[in-house]
């Protein structure tokens, strides 16, 4: 059996020998593409003047708005299966700005040349002529409504409504005390390796895009929308990607343009962003909840009532539409609160649009509640377990329905949490903590909890081919970009089918060789891909049967396959061996051995607790010194696997708590280098430990995986912040928190 086992990850030596094919990688004669960006965060078009720019040598074409649109079809919108547009006030974005720009670094025009070099020259040669206008930076301010960003919408507020759940009021009027909370998430910015690359050839009326993305699929259905190009004609390919962690779902007006410009064209064009480019491309989080919590003097949380804020920068994204939308349904945790009513706005201001980054509204719902949890826990002055284990949902109660009608499919939160508790010795080090407190040393250890939602359907896609030579190709419809869920899928198979793992190969992203797909998003995988891979390898193995039994001249219900032999169970030593069988699959009567399946399924909850411990030094800076996981990820397929991703979200929740935050000044410049945006490297890593429950409770989906890909940036941000609370004795309200803030 490989389930269950650390089994190496299949691809990895192109990896760590740097032989991988990214989207730069790829070889092919195309012309290179660049952006003349706006320098001011807000301001009208004048003019555009390309002359200068055209006479660089090597310039093929410097293309604005106006150029490219008789090619756009529609612009580009938001992604209606998770978001119903009616509660949306936004206009579907085109692939340059037009007559206003409303962030600085938004795209202007395109310059197309044969080299990198002549581009960066002849962009510095476009002039534009802008007139300024105010900058719209905070939340607050665009909520006002004094300059309108998108002027046909009348307002910069996108999305207002009330999320009502349970009996808000009757919780109030119980309460022995009512608490009031400010939590605030500021913006981040994610950091794949890989920045956003995309390289487009348009031939023969036909479109062939490799491109830097989790959702090929998805990309290719928006391009032919988006160009009214017949999705047949446009293929999709998703080569190595280098990380995306949510960013890649997201479509850029410049992949737009570089589309465009190659069907302009007529050749293939390219465009791999700068790091300062890819830092715009993809900033994340940025909200504040201010509200008030219903306690009972017994730690009872009754109720929480507030206000979200969600910023949306100045378009809105693809995937922006699920902070506001989702954060409050996920704001009861795994908690049972009688009422809860949050008021969710997104405002737009003249700062990058938001798109989503690893959790997307599962940290910010998690922060919330466990900042809610910790906040009461000190009021009342109670331990922050009691105070957990006191509203935890119970495990007779499950499946349990929360306030917004989210059903927990299965767990026991109580049992995870005392074990919790004990495998990753909290009291003890809170113990320790306390006693190098005593010498001097700003030590402090913190914990949270967390559920959330993970496993998205509605479906997923598998194929399995098993070949002349019986051996195995798995298509699927995940795009694992640096989890290894590829391996994670082999190993299931190679169970499934009880034949070797060194036979079957696994491959994905690819809209002409894969016939559906949804995509990694969402910590997905495991659950809806690996489990299409098994129900088309049980399916493989049925037609299997069915040529064993015309070769053993038996009924198809006599035979049984194990280990590699389909035999006859009525007499075992009439067999036939997997080899022979694939064989005849395909010099037979048969038309050859395979399965194509398109999986229903659901979502499903995880949870766990981590435990931080934290040192501040004399300057005031902090550190992770440990950080600790103990999870109920349903089966786990490959621990190593499963474990890598805890440390990797571990990692980033160190910069989401004390390092990373993306600065945006009042005229709306901001931060496109890791100079001013410090992300945590080995230096800062903590020492980690990270276990999984010995009794999972599983998901519905067959391969019964719940995920795990972003579970520890969903809490981590609260546990550090908890271990800083503990080692200084101040509270802290938002992220990241700084020197200064803790001095
Ligand atoms: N796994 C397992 N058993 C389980 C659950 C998961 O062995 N019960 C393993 C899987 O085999 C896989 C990994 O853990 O190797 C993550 O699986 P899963 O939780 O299903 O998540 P996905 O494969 O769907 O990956 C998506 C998830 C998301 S949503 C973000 S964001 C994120 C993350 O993965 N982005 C990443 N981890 C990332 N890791 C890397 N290196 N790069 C990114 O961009
Ligand atoms: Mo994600």
């Amino acid at each position: 059996r490989y389930v269950g086992q650390a089994v190496k990850r299949l691809y990895d030596d192109k990896f760590v020998t740097g032989k991988s094919t990214y989207v730069d990688d790829i070889q092919i004669s195309a012309l290179y593409a660049g952006f003349v960006r706006s320098p001011y965060s807000h301001a009208k078009i004048k003019s555009i003047d390309v002359t200068d720019a055209l006479k660089v040598p090597g310039i093929v074409a410097v293309y604005t708005y106006k150029d490219l649109a008789p090619l756009i079809k529609d612009g580009i919108r938001i992604w209606t299966t998770y978001e119903d547009p009616r509660m949306w006030k936004f206009v579907p974005r085109k692939p340059l700005a037009d007559d206003k720009v409303r962030f600085a670094g938004e795209p202007v025009a395109i310059v197309v040349g044969v080299n990198k070099y002549v581009v960066r020259d002849a962009i510095d040669k476009v002039n534009v002529d802008y007139e300024k206008l105010p900058s719209v930076v905070k939340m607050e301010e665009a909520l006002e409504d004094k300059v309108i960003i998108h002027e046909e919408l009348k307002t910069n507020v996108a999305f207002d409504q009330t999320f009502n759940g349970g009996n808000v009021e009757e919780a109030f009027k119980q309460a022995d005390k009512v608490i009031p909370v400010e939590i605030t998430n500021n913006r981040l910015i994610p950091s794949p390796m890989e920045p956003r690359g995309i390289v487009s050839r348009y031939e023969g009326g036909t479109l062939t895009i490799w491109y830097s993305t989790q959702v090929p699929h998805l990309a290719r259905n928006e391009f032919a929308r988006i160009f009214g190009i017949p999705a047949s004609k446009i293929r999709v390919i998703m080569p190595d990607v280098g990380g995306a962690f949510g960013s890649k779902v997201n479509f850029m007006p410049e992949e737009v343009s570089v589309i465009a410009s190659s069907i302009k064209l007529g050749r293939a064009v390219r465009w791999t962003a700068t790091r300062s480019e890819e830092m715009l491309a993809s900033e994340a989080r940025h909200n504040t909840f201010k509200g008030e919590v219903a306690v009972k003097n017994d730690g009872t949380v009754l109720g929480i009532r507030g206000d979200l804020l969600v910023d949306l920068g100045a378009y809105l994204t693809l995937t922006a539409p699920l902070q506001p939308a989702i954060i409050p349904l996920m704001v009861p945790g795994p908690y049972k609160i009688k009422g809860v009513s949050i008021r969710s706005r997104a405002v737009y201001t003249t700062t990058p649009p938001i798109t989503m980054y690893r959790g997307a509204s599962r940290p910010e719902a998690t922060f919330i509640i466990e900042r809610i949890m910790s906040i009461v826990a000190d009021e009342l002055k109670l331990d922050d377990v009691t105070i957990r284990e006191k509203n935890l949902v119970r495990a007779n109660e499950m499946p349990y329905t929360n306030p917004f009608g989210l059903k927990y499919d299965s767990g026991d939160y109580l049992a995870l949490l005392k074990d919790g508790i004990q495998k990753l010795q909290y009291y003890e080090l809170k113990k320790w903590a306390e006693e190098e407190r005593k010498k001097g040393r700003k030590v402090g250890v913190g914990m949270a909890y967390y559920l959330e939602i993970s496993g998205f359907g509605p479906w997923e896609f598998g194929e399995i081919r098993v070949d002349e030579n019986g051996d195995v190709l798995v298509i699927t419809g995940g795009t694992p970009h640096g989890q290894g869920t590829e391996t994670a899928i082999a190993q299931v198979v190679a169970d499934t089918l009880q034949i070797d793992i060194n036979r079957i190969k696994v491959i994905w992203g690819d809209t002409e060789t894969v016939v559906a797909s949804m995509g990694t998003y969402g910590s997905r995988t495991a659950a809806a891909a690996a489990s299409a891979a098994m129900v088309a390898s049980k399916e493989v193995l049925e037609k299997m049967k069915r040529i064993a039994a015309r070769l053993l001249n038996a009924d198809v219900e006599e035979i049984e396959y194990e280990s590699g032999e389909f035999y006859n169970k009525k007499d075992k030593s009439k067999k036939v061996s997997w080899n022979d069988v694939a064989r005849n699959g395909y010099y037979g009567k048969e038309l050859g051995i395979s399965a194509q399946i398109i999986l229903p399924g659901d979502v499903t909850f995880p949870y766990g607790v981590h435990v931080a411990v934290v040192e501040v030094n004399d300057y005031g800076i902090p550190r992770v010194l440990t950080y600790k996981a103990y999870d109920d990820i349903g089966n786990v397929i490959n621990p190593a696997l499963a474990e890598g991703q805890i440390h990797g979200g571990a990692v980033q929740a160190v910069g989401q708590a004390l390092y990373e935050e993306a600065i945006i000044n009042e005229d709306g410049q901001l931060t496109v280098t890791y100079a001013d945006y410090f992300i945590p490297t080995a230096v800062e890593a903590p020492k980690f430990e990270s276990y999984f429950v010995e009794k999972p409770h599983t998901s519905a989906w067959p391969t019964g995986a719940k995920g795990v890909g972003e579970a520890a940036l969903i809490v981590g941000p609260a546990v550090i912040i908890r271990a800083l609370e503990d080692a200084t004795g101040k509270r802290f309200t938002k992220t990241p928190v700084r020197p200064e803030d803790i001095l």
